[in-house]
């Protein structure tokens, strides 16, 4: 090695050294400075000399030394969000974002450390995916903290302006999201209520965050697009699922499952026009946005009792069977921890059972948007959620307890592991058991049901499956549409004064829905839905709902249970739920595409890639019945995609295409008359 390497080499190390004594005060802006300078001179040391060629063993130590940091970190960052999130106040706000800022900088510098490591002499695969994962740090990799303070504080007052909101019906009464408009838009079946309630959320809640999201949307993308590895924020968030061709794959998924969202739709349609009046539904064939029995439209369970196909058959009311029974709020949870614990799955520890917020408090304001945690401590898992006694939440609790069994099955992996195989592969693990929790035979199983459909009773069944397409199939296009929006929003395709003509072009596209009352662009009702605010990607759910009848399809056949896919429950079939483990406990340690395989290898479903064969299977007896019955009433499927009733936008007078071509044809008169006067002057 020459003198002058050598030397370099000191220098670099010792401003390390200088950084990490920078980088251990405690004051944010210190943290600024300090992150800006040790930011330029790592930029000019590290481009002074070659990487450092360090062996393995070197990385296998600092790997070791990074996950007791870093799980370290995590903890303290989850405490000052958990603390934050269970009690809004400008001092927990305040601690949230130093403890972001902390994280980031710890992030940065670890980052810079694990660049050291030259990964093209690292042979051992796991460790350079773990050092890869080491220096992919998203925002933190941008230098300026006062800005990425303002992206902590700017989510923060989001967040907290949807979980404060309380939308008014009236001049008099104002009321919370949860439960009080939740309940409404679920039960209420007078129009001029729901349309009240409706607007009331949106008024309160998208309206205000609106001046906040254009500058939060051009902060994030000026941290991501810093270092030239994203091109802009949704480029990112799309990076978890390692695909490059990952928006075309969701979109043909999309386009495969249209056919059966038309069909729904169709037939829902038909049905909810026999109970509100004909005059509600415009000539362009979409349903209003609120009379679906649900604020945003994306569950449509709620309605079943209006639409149900065999109306005279007794339907199901587990909600009313949870009050008659006097269930508890912490009997909900023991029955979700009884299904996991049945098939061989965790128990929730005793910290779980001591630190959770299952119910919403009265004397402080909180983020009841549920949520499952991970204190990285390999004990400390909580759920926050403000449990009510409906059905409704029965299944969230058991999704919520889903992503904490993903957490126990995955704590003993190093840090940088504990994640999902892919973020849709965490929210499908969440959602799995409600397929077997929700079948006829499980219900009667726990209680919750007196009689199941039989072996021969068609219409009992259609009942069933359609009522199952009410959450799982109405969902689809809206899984799929609110990252279109938020992606087009990031990559500068949609700006700040067109985001709710955007919103409700995809809304009324994709969904077939319209706003009940009138929109324009000084409305934001993408703010409407928390995972706007929250700054929490979407598309995962989507990628979930499709996963899961795979998984679902996988467990039931490793499992030998006969019978459609439909009607099978894997409670306390402990074969299907070691298969299950056998994949939750991977974590994120490979490509999701093995963890796909290894759920479902050996089946007919054996693939490494997302399918939506099986939930198009799962519903085959509903498609054909809703395919007769559209066609029995003369129903046309669809809708006009390119007409949304009631969006009032400002150049619809200018900017409609039939517009710009009259002008451009007008234009084009108006300099062919110039010419030829010129001529004839001439
Ligand atoms: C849904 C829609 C219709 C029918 C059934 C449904 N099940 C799920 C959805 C979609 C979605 C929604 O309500 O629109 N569900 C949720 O938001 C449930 C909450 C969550 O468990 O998914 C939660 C969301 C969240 C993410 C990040 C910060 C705060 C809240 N996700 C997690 O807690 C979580 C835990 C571990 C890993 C990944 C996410
Ligand atoms: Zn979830």
């Amino acid at each position: 090695m020459s003198k002058i390497t050598r030397m370099l080499r000191l220098t670099r190390s010792a401003i390390f050294l200088l950084g990490i004594r920078i980088y251990n005060t405690d004051s944010a802006k210190m943290s600024m400075w300090s992150h800006l300078i040790l930011g330029t001179l790592l930029l000019v040391s590290t481009s002074w000399s070659q990487p450092l060629v360090l062996d393995e063993a070197a990385a296998i130590t600092y790997l070791e030394e990074y996950d007791r940091l870093a799980a370290d970190m995590s903890y303290q960052y989850a405490e000052a969000a958990w603390k934050y999130e269970t009690n809004i106040t400008e001092e927990t706000l305040a601690n949230m974002t130093e403890w972001s800022l902390k994280r980031s900088d710890f992030n940065y510098r670890e980052a810079k450390n694990a660049s050291r490591f030259d990964l093209s002499k690292i042979n051992n695969q796991n460790i350079s995916r773990l050092l890869r994962k080491v220096m992919d740090i998203g925002t933190a990799a941008f230098p300026d903290t006062v800005k990425l303070e303002k992206i902590s504080d700017l989510e923060g007052e989001m967040t907290s302006i949807y979980s404060r909101a309380r939308g008014c019906l009236n001049t008099t009464t104002c009321l919370p999201l949860e439960p009080d408009l939740v309940d409404i838009i679920a039960n209420s079946r007078n129009y001029a209520e729901l349309t009240a309630a409706w607007k009331g959320w949106r008024d309160a809640s998208g309206r205000n965050i609106k001046k906040l999201y254009p500058e939060y949307v051009s902060l994030l993308n000026e941290a991501i697009t810093f270092e030239g590895k994203y091109k802009d924020m949704g480029d990112y968030y799309r990076s978890s699922y390692e695909s490059p061709t990952f928006e075309n794959d969701v979109k043909a998924l999309f386009l495969e499952l249209a056919p059966l969202y038309e069909n729904l739709h169709a037939y829902v349609r038909r049905r909810l026009k026999e109970h509100y009046g004909a005059d509600k539904f415009p000539s362009t064939g979409h349903i209003p946005a609120h009379i679906l029995g649900n604020m945003w439209a994306q569950d449509w369970t709620n309605i079943y009792d209006l639409v149900a196909p065999y109306p005279d058959k007794r339907t199901v009311d587990i909600t009313k069977a949870l009050i008659d029974q006097n269930y508890t709020i912490i009997r909900m949870y023991k029955v979700a921890e009884d299904f996991f614990s049945s098939i061989g799955l965790y128990k929730m520890p005793h910290l779980f059972w001591e630190k959770s917020l299952l119910v919403k408090p009265v004397n402080r304001e909180v983020v009841c948007h549920a949520s499952a945690w991970d204190f990285s401590n390999k004990r400390d898992f909580r759920i926050k959620q403000c449990t009510a006694l409906t059905e409704e939440h029965l299944l969230t609790v058991h999704h919520e307890m889903g992503h904490i069994i993903y957490y126990l099955a995955y704590k003993d992996l190093p840090y940088l592991y504990r994640e999902g195989a892919n973020p849709g592969f965490h929210e499908g693990m969440a959602d799995i058991v409600t397929l077997s929790f929700q079948t006829p035979e499980h219900m009667k199983k726990i209680g919750l049901l007196d009689a199941i459909p039989g072996q021969n009773d068609t219409e009992g069944d259609i009942n069933f499956l359609f009522r199952m397409a009410l959450s799982k199939a109405a969902f689809l296009p809206f899984g799929y549409l609110v990252d279109q929006w938020r992606w087009s929003v990031f990559r500068g395709e949609t700006k700040p004064e067109r985001y709710n003509e955007k919103w409700w072009d995809l809304r009324c596209d994709f969904q077939g829905i319209y706003p009940p009352v009138e929109r324009s662009n000084a409305d934001f009702d993408p703010g409407a839905k928390y995972h706007i605010p929250g700054g929490t990607p979407y598309i995962s759910y989507f990628v979930s709902f499709v996963a899961q009848f795979q998984w679902h399809k996988a467990l039931c056949k490793v499992a030998n249970i006969a019978g459609p896919l439909h009607r099978c429950d894997i409670y306390s079939n402990t074969i299907a739920g070691a298969r299950l483990n056998d994949m939750l406990k991977m974590g994120s340690s490979r490509p999701w595409g093995e963890a796909m395989l290894k759920i479902t290898s050996g089946t007919s479903g054996q693939t490494d890639k997302l399918s939506v064969a099986p939930l198009l299977e799962y519903f085959d007896p509903l498609i054909k019945w809703l395919q007769e019955n559209n066609k029995k009433y003369n129903e046309i499927l669809g809708w006009d995609k390119k007409n949304c009733p009631n969006f009032l936008s400002p150049h619809i007078l200018s900017g409609s295409p039939r517009v710009q071509n009259i002008t451009f044809i007008l234009t084009m008169m108006s300099a062919l008359f110039s010419i030829a006067i010129s001529i004839i002057e001439n």
